[in-house]
């Protein structure tokens, strides 16, 4: 029997009925925020993202249907290795590969930015093809920071190579959002051919900023969102926030634009850091992930 005062299930974006080999989207929840270097706070992430979600609206009125019609199941969190940056990057690529070889689409929760390396690393490794999306007010390009190369200041660094397999030439990256960067890191996303759309650029018209990097973009767009792209006044749960950063919907614009015309086959949203006495943030990210899954889905429901 079903009580009345029954809150939704805890799972994202809390469905009543939870079927894996149905289910379009395996949300990774992966707590760890190992490789923060100012406000840590990132490992509460997946848990407050989830625990907004399950008071979604689940209808998508711009979209006209209802996202989780496609069907979503949530693992359980994924162990982190405490003090072990690159073991935790490896049990994500591990975990995500899974979700992969299986046919899903893996959409991780962090977390900090660090374990974006790991899903991007499983990404590349089952489609050729592929271009990164990160959303970032950083170019995280540093080939080492605070002594690791599995730092969340270097994930960009990390795409670039990969693995020797799937080198610079089968994966490429398009950094939009950034607003602060180092001279070094400037000089590592030229020599990488990283394209970056700068937030002043997205404020002034993302419309125009994506179509810019739009046929950059190859067939397959992995997506990594770090929550500190978003203007401070919006999101300003983050471990590293910095001003002048997107609007909410300036995000979404640009996720509707990439997903309109590229096969989206992957996601993670990073940095979210829950502030005590302020949850708006926490139902910001949770609402964010759901639309991005329901713009992924294209004309697939
Ligand atoms: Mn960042």
């Amino acid at each position: 029997m079903k009580l009345l005062h029954a809150l939704p299930p805890y799972n994202f974006p809390g469905v009543e009925e939870q079927n894996f080999s149905k289910a379009k989207f395996v949300i990774l929840p992966v707590p760890y925020d190992g490789t923060a270097s100012w406000g840590s706070g990132a490992k509460d992430g997946p848990h407050a993202i989830i625990a907004a979600s399950r008071f979604l609206e689940l209808f998508d009125h711009e979209l006209g249907r209802k996202p989780a019609d496609a069907g979503f199941f949530t693992l359980d969190e994924l162990e982190p290795a405490r003090g072990d940056a690159k073991e935790t990057v490896k049990r994500v690529a591990d975990a995500v590969s899974e979700i992969l070889a299986r046919k899903k689409t893996p959409v991780t929760l962090g977390g900090d930015h660090s374990i974006a390396i790991g899903a991007i690393q499983a990404a590349a490794s089952h489609f050729d093809n592929l271009s990164v999306v990160a959303f970032d007010a950083h170019l995280d390009a540093w080939d080492e920071f605070e002594g690791s190369d599995h730092s969340h200041a270097s994930v960009g660094a990390r795409i670039a190579d990969i693995t020797p397999s799937v080198a610079k030439e089968k994966v490429n990256e398009v950094i939009i959002g950034a607003r602060t960067t180092g001279k070094n890191e400037l000089e590592f996303c030229r020599k990488n051919g990283v394209e970056i759309v700068w937030a002043e650029e997205a404020k002034k018209d993302i419309q125009k900023a994506v179509k810019k990097i739009l046929p950059k973009l190859r067939k397959n767009v992995y997506i990594t969102f770090d929550f500190d792209c978003l203007d401070p006044g919006v999101m300003p749960a983050v471990g590293t926030p910095e001003p002048e950063g997107l609007q909410f919907n300036e995000a979404v614009e640009a996720l509707k634009a990439i997903a309109a015309s590229r096969n989206i086959v992957g996601m993670d949203f990073c940095e979210l850091s829950p502030m005590p006495g302020n949850r708006a943030p926490d139902f910001l990210a949770a609402k964010l992930v759901y639309k991005a899954a329901g713009l992924a889905l294209g004309k697939k429901l």
